[in-house]
């Protein structure tokens, strides 16, 4: 009998490790293990999505015929580990190999690598065939190229799959559609509200079960609308195409009060589950263009996240683990402020983006990036307490996609592999984007002073901070030369005031 282990992020029936999976002879594990909900607290939808997904295609796989042991959470002879659990099934049915398919977490890969010595049995590892782009493509690419740029990964890729191409060019004529993807939101737009799912017998009982065993995590659960089928999320998708992907394009950097998703996709808990695959998402998004039912803009914009910046963050995290999570090139040292969890800046726009968190556990990529993303880079935040901070609250987390994006995108803690600048911006670019500031008790003109938005104190601080390491940056001589002109005296003002905001709300961490 040859144990093939599926992961919660492997529900997918086209999984590499069920290729050649002999019903007569094999069986699939499932384990639902505490280590994994706990290894950071994750939110309570998160695990319910995970545990939901996991029960749902454990009885498909029954469907089909194949022997699956499922532990659940609450089975009291559970070990809680991954790899106690492998151990346990191995001997119990007499294992003579194990398959699996190569997990998306470092920290997972560590455990596996320890399967043999744990089982006395050979484990073969194979390759996640679900991304578009394999590790060793990814690392054939980046070669010993200088520097790794998405944009250039980005059109190999379109060369590679002919997503959006006409013959050897582009659809449309360009690579890229973005510089018309930055509207705000026009007042008495109504973005479609997204598709309800309504939980069933398998969900509720995880509900209860995630309420009654991890209620203390952040995040509530009354919220809870994710699919946890492929039928569900292939819904999701089509509702998706029909009825967001056109205006996509246009509001893809939009935020709105009282609008948490805009005309976002909703995807990434079913792609990153398993639920979906990038492939056919792409495919459905180029096929509404092809029949005119969705604009180029939008759809490269959209295939752009997936094809693009998708395989590109998974590429790199396995091209740069394990130093990667360690690197701090600004030297970032305060702690995470109280409001993430509690939403009480005061800030709008980030006590927003923190209640939909807490509510959903989503926000939207401009949220995660310009907002709670762009506040923890201006204010120093340390790496470790933003990564896990982000790897707890959203349900689509996953260290493969979650580290790049805090680590590289939003921190610039890589000191510049993931993007060629730090992601900085005052409350300007907030007030441009978004209607929060109208209704915030910060004045967004303002840098000092009672009513000052401490995102700009903190932005030209940061620029002050970091003057002499971006002296070269093309990318900010515009702010930096700005910043050279300012009178001394207002500079110090802000830095002042900047310095006295964070030893309030993120006092440094001991050196
Ligand atoms: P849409 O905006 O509709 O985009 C469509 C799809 O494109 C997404 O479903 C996603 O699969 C993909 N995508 C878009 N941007 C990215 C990106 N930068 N990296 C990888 N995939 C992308 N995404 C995660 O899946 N998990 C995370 O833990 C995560 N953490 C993030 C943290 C920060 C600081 C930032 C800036 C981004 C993060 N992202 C993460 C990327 C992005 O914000 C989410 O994928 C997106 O918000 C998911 O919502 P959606 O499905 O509505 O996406
Ligand atoms: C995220 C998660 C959670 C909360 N619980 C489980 C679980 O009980 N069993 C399981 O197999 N997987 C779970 N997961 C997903 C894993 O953490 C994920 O497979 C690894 O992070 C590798 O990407």
């Amino acid at each position: 009998m040859i144990l093939r282990p599926v992961l919660g992020d492997q529900c997918s029936h086209s999984l590499a490790s069920l290729a050649d999976l002999d019903p007569a002879r094999d069986v699939v594990l499932m384990m639902e293990v505490e280590a994994e909900c706990t290894y950071v607290p994750h939110h309570g939808q998160k695990i319910a999505l995970i545990l939901s997904a996991m029960r749902h295609f454990a009885d498909e796989l029954r469907a089909r015929g194949v022997r699956v042991e499922y532990v659940q959470l609450d089975d009291p002879a559970n070990s809680h580990s991954f790899r106690g659990e492998v151990a346990r099934a191995a001997s119990r049915l007499g294992a003579v190999g194990i398959v699996a398919t190569h997990p998306g977490e470092w920290r997972v890969l560590e455990d596996m690598r320890g399967w043999e010595a744990a089982t006395g049995l050979p484990v073969e590892l194979r390759e996640d065939t679900r991304f578009l782009c394999s590790l060793d493509e990814f690392r054939r690419w980046a070669g010993d190229r200088r520097q790794l740029r998405m944009e250039f990964f980005y059109r190999e890729m379109r060369r590679r799959t002919g997503l959006l191409m006409d013959g050897t060019a582009p659809a449309g004529g360009a690579w890229s559609f973005d510089a018309e993807n930055r509207r705000a939101l026009p007042a008495g737009t109504a973005p479609p509200p997204s598709m309800r799912f309504v939980p069933d017998a398998t969900t509720q009982a995880v509900l209860a079960l995630v309420a009654r065993r991890f209620g203390h995590h952040f995040g509530g659960l009354d919220g809870f609308n994710w699919p946890v089928t492929a039928d569900e999320a292939r819904l999701a998708l089509g509702d998706f195409v029909a009825r967001r992907l056109p205006r996509f394009g246009d509001f893809q950097d939009a935020m709105a009060e009282g609008e948490a998703t805009l005309f976002h996709a909703l995807l990434s808990t079913s792609l990153n589950c398993g639920l979906l695959l990038p492939g056919e998402i792409c495919a459905a998004a180029e096929a509404a263009w092809r029949r005119g039912e969705a604009p180029l803009n939008a759809v490269e914009g959209f295939i752009r996240q997936i094809l693009g910046w998708r395989e590109y963050v998974r590429g790199l995290y396995w091209l740069r683990m394990p130093r990667y999570r360690d690197l701090n090139a600004l030297d970032a040292r305060r702690a995470l402020p109280e409001f993430y969890w509690t939403a009480d800046s005061g800030m709008r726009c980030v006590d927003a983006a923190v209640a939909q968190t807490r509510d959903l556990a989503y926000a939207h990529h401009i949220q995660r990036l310009m907002v709670t993303g762009n506040f923890a880079l201006l204010a120093g935040l340390h790496p470790d307490a933003v990564n896990a901070w982000y790897l707890a609250v959203y349900a689509d987390a996953y260290e493969w996609v979650e580290l790049p994006n805090v680590h590289g995108m939003a921190l610039h803690a890589d000191g510049g592999v993931m993007a060629s600048k730090p992601y900085a911006a005052s409350g300007a670019y907030i007030n441009r984007m978004s209607d929060h500031c109208r209704h915030c008790a910060h004045d967004v003109k303002a840098a000092t002073g009672p009513r000052a938005c401490p995102f700009n104190f903190l932005y030209w601080d940061f620029m002050a901070r970091h003057a002499e390491r971006f002296a070269n940056n093309p990318r900010l001589a515009m702010p930096l030369a700005t910043l050279r002109k300012m009178d001394p005296a207002r500079v110090a003002a802000m830095r002042g005031e900047a310095r006295a905001y964070l030893d309030r709300v993120a006092p440094e961490f001991p050196a």
